[in-house]
């Protein structure tokens, strides 16, 4: 009798967490999110695995002008943590380009890419333009 008592409480607190867990997880954990640049706008993302997923960088910033081969409107060098290792990116904006570049400063303009193929792990800078 006694045993069956303690069994159902501890049910009951495995459920409640087990239920309020994902409600309170804003990301998966052990992941990290990296805000970078000022602005009321998410410009775009940066993930570290493919898929949307991993830890992952945000571009803050407001919008791009017209002129997409002038100097980009955001630029965003990585941090070392997070050099070589972006696998894949999204574009959240309308009005802007948004271009990847390696170290040898040659240019990927993306889209939302779930995969980035040669260009993974690739990127150590990332343009807004
Ligand atoms: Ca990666």
């Amino acid at each position: 009798m006694m045993d069956k008592k303690v069994l159902g409480v501890l049910a009951a607190v495995t459920l409640s967490i087990g239920v309020a867990a994902p409600a309170s997880a804003a990301t998966a954990p052990g992941y990290d999110l990296l805000t970078m640049g000022h602005g009321t706008k998410t410009l775009g993302i940066a993930y570290v695995d493919n898929n949307y997923s991993g830890s992952r960088i945000e571009f803050r910033g407001e919008s791009c002008n017209s002129d997409k081969e002038d100097i980009p409107d955001y630029q965003f060098p990585l941090p070392e943590k997070y050099r070589w290792t972006i696998s894949s990116v999204q574009n959240l904006t309308a009005s802007c380009q948004m271009g990847l570049r390696n170290r040898n400063g040659d240019r990927l303009l993306v889209g939302s890419e779930p995969q980035l193929g040669s260009w993974n792990d690739q990127t150590v800078t990332v343009q807004f333009s």
